[in-house]
């Protein structure tokens, strides 16, 4: 990508937009294109097509999503399985209709099977049935890595699909009916410590296992992709390790400081056992995760303005 290009980041007020506009700014690209949703809505085709028409923008990385955590995936499947559906078809149609040279397609980890061998290797998709809990949206993101492919068999497109392990970092959502559960943590040990609450409350059993990605990494990792990938196949990014949440919150706790108590909420669902990315394909191209857990979080946490959250 030429330093002036004209580079559209979908989403850049998000965690994983707002990543990208950092990495592509501190290596030198003058000329972004961002729009907040007030000026662009995504979901209206009309105006997306306008937008493609009158900027021109020569590459896309595609942040835009509605994305939550268990909780908000299981209770508004309409919303998560419609609004992706339309912004990727409104995004990725008009890309292609005005002549983005290359794009770059976030998807997720939930894509894969819910009993996925693991870790899991790219291979897995569409192998066996998905997790309950988030089955509308990752029909979404399955549906919009098959149109990135289907618009590089019929027509040329350069468009790559990339699966980020689950993210954290700045600009998280923090709200905890809707947030993932790193940020919902945070929050609530930061709010127990203060309010010198005896104990805290996590959702299942802390059995499950998760991988933590930080919004960094992930976005040095989009921008390496962007230059050195070009495959229609889709391609993993995450650490190479997973933790269980039970550990998580343990490790929250003590970057924190809080030493109450945690109880667990068996009305909340676990979700997926398991979901921990093969990074093979990745780590052959050269590309390695550099930002630990812990420093991550404690990076996070103080950078992150807490003063409504108690
Ligand atoms: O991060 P999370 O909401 O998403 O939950 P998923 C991960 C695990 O943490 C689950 C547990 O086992 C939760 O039950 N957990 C414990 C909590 N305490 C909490 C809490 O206070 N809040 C939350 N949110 N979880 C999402 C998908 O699945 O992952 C999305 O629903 C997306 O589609 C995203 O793919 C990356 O990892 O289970």
């Amino acid at each position: 990508m030429d330093l002036t290009a004209p580079i559209f980041v979908a989403g850049h007020r998000g965690l994983v937009g707002s990543a990208i506009v950092r990495a592509l700014e501190r290596v030198g690209y003058s000329n972004l294109v961002l729009r907040s949703r007030a000026e662009l809505d995504l979901q209206d085709v009309h105006a997306v097509k306008a937008f493609f028409a009158e900027r021109r923008p020569e590459y896309v990385f595609m942040a835009a999503a509605k994305v939550g955590g268990i909780l908000a995936n299981s209770a508004q499947p309409v919303e998560f399985l419609t609004q992706n559906l339309q912004i990727q078809n409104n995004m990725l149609l008009s890309a292609h209709e005005f002549g983005v040279r290359k794009l770059l397609f976030l998807g997720s980890s939930c894509i894969y099977p819910k009993l996925a061998p693991q870790p899991i290797r790219e291979d897995s998709l569409l192998t066996g049935p998905l997790e309950p809990t988030n089955e509308a949206y990752a029909i979404a993101k399955i549906a919009g890595i098959t149109l990135c492919q289907a618009l590089r068999q019929e027509y040329g497109a350069n468009f790559i699909s990339v699966m980020p392990t689950n993210l954290y970092g700045p600009n998280d959502n923090f709200d905890l009916k809707t947030s993932h559960v790193l940020p919902a943590l945070l929050r609530k040990c930061h709010t127990a410590r203060i309010t010198h609450a005896p104990s805290l409350e996590l959702w299942g059993t802390g059995s499950p296992r998760r991988e933590f990605l930080h919004a960094d990494d992930l976005a040095e990792a989009s921008l390496f992709l962007m230059e050195n990938y070009d495959s229609p196949e889709i391609i993993n990014i995450g650490t190479g390790g997973d933790i269980p949440i039970i550990d998580l919150a343990r490790l929250i706790q003590s970057i924190v400081g809080y030493e109450g108590e945690i109880v667990f909420d068996a009305s909340k669902p676990d979700g997926t056992p398991r979901k921990l990315l093969d990074v093979s394909k990745l780590h052959a191209l050269g590309w390695k995760a550099r930002i630990s857990l812990e420093k991550g979080i404690t990076e996070v946490y103080r950078q992150t303005d807490t003063s409504g959250w108690v």
